[in-house]
């Protein structure tokens, strides 16, 4: 029996008598929230876990969550209206004084609010260090969600020159893309999906519009897809036609600094060996200086965990992390390449978990 993700978690949070996470409505979702409490659906609107230092849990929801609640960790009490809430608060944090709060998504009002509840004298804490470090190592059942929304989001990475031809704009084929992955299982976009053609692949975010593609024209598709609340990330450049002489080459030392970095993923590596190792590759090429963003970021419920994959990264890896390995080149005017793959580190390197032909495509 393994260690409860409760348990963990409070083991991370040295000096902490409770830590409280308050899930609400968009945009105050707490993926944390369903972290500890492993719920399989809902539970969205004024939802409450207190956590105390010896792991066990209380869940605060109201009638409309309760039926969802029961079906996962924890005390669940179901308060009526706001005096019950309050007295359920009492009652969880009694004795407790030094009280977390996940400092990457709860408010000021919600924390306010939550202090009023309670009563008493309490010291605030941030728990957000807490929280990332217990997330970041993925269980068994997180990583074969993620290799799910892996391999659903690589079929449609296959299948992306098969979309392509003269004429389709860049929102035809996100839509497209889009629909493919929930059609093969995915339970929502994990982000918005980037479509980016010609010129407009020089914007690392660029968002889907009306260009349509032309013949020569460089296409960048940034996608992923949800499978039972965890995400993948991937991206894949591709070509209509020949490319430029300079696009050829840009690909390609995109695609070695790739496996530059990802050869630097293993347990216990500095996190910014990665990202250095691509960055020299590319600053010793005629692209010097245009990888713009860093090499890879976490994953898990939220596209970006907080594991930084930057040259000032001063994290360490560890197996369970998931991390995306996306080196990128971007002229603008000209456009760009990024190649990524969401990759599982473990104990004696590390696993791709998306999968497509990463040579040079030409449709
Ligand atoms: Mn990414």
């Amino acid at each position: 029996m393994s260690v409860s993700r409760t348990v963990r978690l409070m083991a991370n949070a040295p000096g902490m008598d409770a830590i409280v996470i308050t899930n609400d409505g968009e945009p105050f979702l707490d993926s944390s929230f369903w972290y500890v409490t492993e719920q399989n659906s809902g539970c969205f609107e004024d939802s409450f876990a207190i956590i105390r230092a010896d792991g066990s849990m209380d869940v605060l929801v109201n009638i409309l969550e309760e039926e969802t609640a029961r079906t996962g960790k924890g005390n669940v009490l179901v308060y009526h209206d706001r005096a019950e809430l309050e007295k359920y608060f009492r009652e969880s944090l009694k004795g407790c004084h030094k009280i977390g709060f996940n400092t990457h998504s709860a408010t000021y009002g919600q924390v306010q609010g939550i202090l009023k509840m309670a009563g008493g004298v309490r010291d605030v804490a941030d728990a957000g260090k807490a929280i990332a470090a217990t997330e970041a190592v993925k269980d068994a059942r997180e990583i074969a969600a993620i290799r799910r929304a892996c391999t659903i989001s690589s079929t449609v990475a296959k299948e992306l020159p098969d979309y392509l031809a003269e004429g389709v704009s860049e929102r035809e084929v996100a839509a497209r893309m889009d629909a493919r992955m929930r059609e093969l299982g995915g339970t929502g976009n994990a982000f918005d999906t980037i479509a980016a053609f010609g010129p407009d692949s020089s914007q690392p975010h660029c968002m889907p519009g009306d260009y349509k593609l032309k013949q020569g024209d460089t296409a960048l598709f940034d996608f992923g897809t949800k499978y039972d609340r965890y995400c993948s990330d991937m991206t894949r450049t591709v070509f209509l036609g020949q490319p430029s002489e300079q696009m050829k080459r840009m690909y390609e030392v995109v695609r070695q600094a790739q496996l530059a970095g990802i050869d630097e993923y293993h347990d216990g590596a500095d996190a910014a060996s990665a990202d250095l190792a691509a960055r020299k590759l590319i600053d010793a090429s005629e692209f010097k200086g245009r990888f713009i963003h860093s090499f890879g970021h976490g994953i898990g419920m939220d596209i970006h965990q907080p594991i930084y994959v930057s040259p000032r990264s001063q994290q360490k890896l560890a197996a369970g992390n998931v991390v995306s390995a996306e080196p990128g080149v971007y002229l603008p005017g000209i456009g760009g390449v990024r190649i990524e793959d969401t990759v599982l580190i473990t104990k004696d390197g590390c696993e791709r978990l998306t999968s497509f032909p990463h040579e040079l495509t030409v449709v």
